[in-house]
């Protein structure tokens, strides 16, 4: 072992290996893999796991991970053997609603361009002929789905990235990380120390040990999962391969099968969360067992045994040969967790990752650790996603036990959690429940939809109403809000907006380095400006509102902005960066009749000319004081009114008894996305990501290159050179009465050509609106395309934006 590394890679399960193969593939030649377990099958998770590959996933970035992981799965081969076995992956349904679920997820697999076919119950029994097809109403198959080797992977990639000068050590552990100055600086073992600048933890399931060894926190938790190997089945006798059969799920019991030769494998989530610690994990050598196995419950496995052989009636004739209960990582969001961590430099996560998703993320990895950006967006499975309290011990492990529960259940993309709640409420709380909220979540955040209180609003309009899917946390009283927003007035609780105050002598240069529009305007302005990857993509869109000469208040959009500008803080602390969001509280007052409202409680002179659009400035609301931003991302006039959380329900008790002579109302999400998106204001992770610019995201008027140097610009002038590769376009829907939620594909004379991101019907237009992707050609007014919504085409035409500007009151005919 030497004594000395450019990184160490800890855990040689199939992410180590893969991270070791891509950084050499990057031409890194000093690498080393440590690991506790012997080599190859060294104990983890990846030595027992069927290895079944299901690609499509509601986020396009799983599928992208899994698309990529499965071209490389094909690419590798050991002494002639393969890595793969493209069987093809199959899921069925057993219930009507799994039926209508699999149309949508052919929806989806077609938005993130994976080939799929909705399939009849016969045509499901002619690719696994076990199936009892009387028990179906179909399947869904991909025919580019399949089987990993995983263990014979790790092997071939280990011989790769060892004939590129890696080093492989198995039984050997790592028992400490020394940490110098805030960075990684050496690796000791139970078999000497490596001196490195770099460790990236692969650990999976120990992965929270590895953490504690610097003082991160790894929000993960092992969990056991049934998988058992029948006797052989009578009609597989004598077959020749290991797997002919598609994989296939059953996800009405949560459950997976593969075939092996004559044998087949059953796995099943359809039984109580058994979560282990990480320090309670069997260890090897000293059980001279597996470390991720533990001993099998039958009686846990009693009921999806059952249901086995009733969904697949060859299976009588067989028994249970062998079962585990073995284990592996979840998350409480159930997605994976990567990055370098922010407290200590030079200690990179990839931890929680399938082996479905492994190699694809392996290869993104390995370039952002050599120091590229992520050229996908890997927003979603960041470490520095999360807030303070998704990091507690005991937030982990009930999010993570659900989201153990939920792998295979159909999830309304609006669905919010469940337990713990509530978590964090605003100030206005009290009143949004007397109003009759009917709240979701995010982040943690009590997030009220649209207030029962409103739905004498409904008398004399007409909202239309919905299919079963888009009216699920839906009501019509959200159309009556967001009209009389447009009509009147209505409070908005913005607490949960994440917001950040930059002060200090190097506030500005700071700001103007990071972001894309030019910040040097007297005190009180406001700008709309982005932040940019060094490739030149979008990493979110924020608002800075210049308070001082040294003093800024920012509007960003989660924790990742405030890690990025930690990462780029001068050294020598001329700038500070505080997250203020807990401790201030934030309404919206917005509609026509919103200055008279305000106005009515402040001695100030708040008229258009002295206080203008996207201007800051300090009032008193009677006794309240108050920050005031002149903007609206509903594209109304109004303010944003910020105030500490102390002061915070009187400020709304002031407004709400003001408002009244203006028939104010309080007003939800619901009605906030469908205002937005008529106005064509994006949302930065669901309209654009780091994968776009703000050239493609019709944002260019955010950008100012002529200002100076800031991160991204140089990558940037070269995207604009070599033009768009897609649009994002506004969509409108012919049928009025219809809706879309978001991530349908879109296609253009019968071929699929993009997808949606935001949708939301359009209550002053009267039509459902739909945000899309769009090749560049297609991207032009009147252009004729169709949004493909659980197997149904609907039509629909490119737009010109935005469809409504309250100025102008225009109103799409
Ligand atoms: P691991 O394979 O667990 O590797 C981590 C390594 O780190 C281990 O080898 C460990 O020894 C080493 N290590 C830890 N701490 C130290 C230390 N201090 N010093 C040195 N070494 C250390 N995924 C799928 O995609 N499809 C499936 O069908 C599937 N089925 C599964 C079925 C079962 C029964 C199980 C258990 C898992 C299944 N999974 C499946 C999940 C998948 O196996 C894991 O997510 C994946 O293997 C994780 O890989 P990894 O490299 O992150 O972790
Ligand atoms: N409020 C505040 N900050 C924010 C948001 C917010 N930061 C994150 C996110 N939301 C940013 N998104 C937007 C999107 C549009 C606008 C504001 C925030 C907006 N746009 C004007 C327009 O497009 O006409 C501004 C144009 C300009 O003059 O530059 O208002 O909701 N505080």
């Amino acid at each position: 072992m030497r004594s000395r590394a450019e990184v160490v890679i800890v855990g040689a399960g199939i992410v180590g290996c893969g991270i070791a193969e891509s950084l050499t593939r990057l031409g890194w030649r000093d690498v080393v893999v440590l690991d506790q377990g012997p080599l190859p099958r060294a104990g983890g998770s990846t030595s027992h796991a069927p290895g079944l590959m299901f690609q499509t996933n509601p986020s396009k970035t799983m599928t992208e991970f899994a698309k990529r992981s499965v071209a490389r799965y094909r690419a590798l081969e050991l002494d002639g053997e393969p890595c793969c076995l493209q069987v093809g992956g199959m899921e069925v349904a057993a219930t009507p609603e799994r039926w209508e679920d699999l149309k949508r997820k052919h929806g989806l697999a077609t938005s993130w361009g994976v080939e799929s076919y909705l399939l009849s119950p016969s045509e499901c029994v002619e690719k696994v002929p076990l199936l009892d097809g009387s028990r179906i109403h179909g399947g869904f198959y991909v025919p580019t789905d399949g089987l990993a080797k995983a263990v014979r992977a790790c092997a071939a990639l280990r011989r790769l990235a060892e004939g590129r000068g890696a080093e492989f050590c198995g039984e050997t552990e790592v028992t400490g990380i020394e940490v110098r100055g805030g960075r990684v600086a050496a690796v000791e073992t139970d078999r000497g120390r490596i001196e490195t600048p770099l460790v990236v933890s692969c650990a999976g399931m120990w992965g929270p040990r590895l953490g504690r060894m610097v003082g991160v926190t790894v929000p993960l938790v092992p969990m056991q999962h049934q998988l058992v190997w029948t006797t052989p089945v009578e009609e597989l006798t004598g077959e020749s391969e290991e797997a002919r059969h598609p994989i296939l799920r059953h996800q009405d019991f949560s459950m997976y099968f593969r075939q092996r030769h004559e044998r087949y494998g059953i796995g099943t989530y359809r039984h109580r969360p058994m979560p282990v610690s990480p320090d309670e994990i069997p260890r090897s050598r000293l059980s001279g067992g597996m470390p991720s196995v533990m001993p099998f419950t039958p009686e846990d496995f009693e009921p999806s045994w059952r249901e086995a052989r009733r969904m697949l009636p060859a299976l009588e004739g067989a028994r249970i040969e062998e079962g585990i209960n073995g284990l592996f990582s979840f998350t409480p969001d159930g997605m994976p967790l990567l990055g370098e961590a922010q407290e200590v430099r030079g200690f990179w996560v990839a931890e929680a990752i399938w082996i479905t998703h492994a190699l694809g993320i392996a290869e993104v990895m390995a370039a952002w650790i050599t120091g590229s950006d992520p050229e996908m967006d890997v927003s979603g499975c960041e470490l520095s996603r999360f807030e303070a309290h998704e990091l507690s011990p005991s937030y982990v492990l009930a999010r993570s036990c659900q989201s153990f529960r939920e792998v295979y259940d159909i999830i309304h993309p609006l669905q919010p959690m469940e337990e713990p709640r509530p978590l964090r409420t605003s100030p206005f709380y009290p009143r949004q429940k007397e109003l009759g909220a009917y709240f979701l979540e995010a982040h943690g955040w009590e997030r009220p939809q649209w207030f029962e209180s409103n739905r004498e609003l409904l008398k004399g309009r007409e909202i239309p109403e919905r299919d079963p899917w888009s009216a699920r946390y839906w009501s019509p009283v959200v159309g009556a809000e967001h009209q009389v927003t447009r009509e009147r007035v209505a409070l908005y609780d913005m607490s949960p907006l994440k917001r950040v105050e930059v002060t200090g002598p190097g506030a500005l240069e700071f700001l103007q380095r990071l972001t894309t529009n030019d910040l040097d305007k007297p005190p009180g302005r406001i700008t709309y400006t982005l932040m940019l990857d060094h490739r030149g993509g979008i990493r979110s869109d924020i608002t800075v509102a210049r308070l001082g000469e040294e003093r800024f208040q920012l509007g960003l959009n989660g924790p990742r902005d405030v890690e990025w500008m930690g990462r780029h803080l001068p050294k020598a602390g001329s700038v500070s960066v505080r997250d203020i969001t807990g401790g201030t509280c934030c309404v919206g007052v917005w509609g026509p009749r919103a200055r008279e409202v305000v106005q009515s409680l402040s001695e100030d002179d708040l008229s258009d000319k002295a206080f203008p659009f996207y201007h800051a400035r300090r009032t008193y609301l009677r006794e309240v004081p108050v920050l005031a931003l002149r903007l609206s991302y509903v594209g109304e006039l109004g303010y944003e009114l910020y105030t500490t959380s102390d002061m915070g329900l009187r400020l709304w008790d002031l407004l709400w008894e003001a408002g009244k002579p203006y028939g104010i109302i309080a007003a939800g999400r619901g009605a906030f996305e469908s205002l937005r998106l008529e106005k064509g204001y994006r949302m930065w992770g669901r309209d654009m990501t780091c994968e776009h610019d703000p050239y493609e995201a019709g944002l260019s008027f955010a950008v100012r290159p002529g200002k100076g140097d800031f991160i991204g610009r140089e990558a940037l002038l070269r995207r604009r050179e070599e033009g768009p590769r897609r649009r994002l376009s506004c969509l409108v829907l012919d049928d009025p009465q219809r809706v879309v939620m978001g991530a349908e594909p879109v296609y253009h004379e019968g071929s699929a050509v993009g997808y949606v991101t935001s949708a939301a019907y359009g209550y002053s237009i009267g039509r459902g609106i739909a945000y899309a992707w769009l090749p560049p050609e297609l991207a032009r007014p009147a252009t004729r395309v169709q949004i493909e919504y659980f197997g149904e085409r609907l039509g629909a035409e490119v737009a010109e934006e935005p469809l409504f500007d309250p100025a102008m009151k225009r109103i799409r005919s």
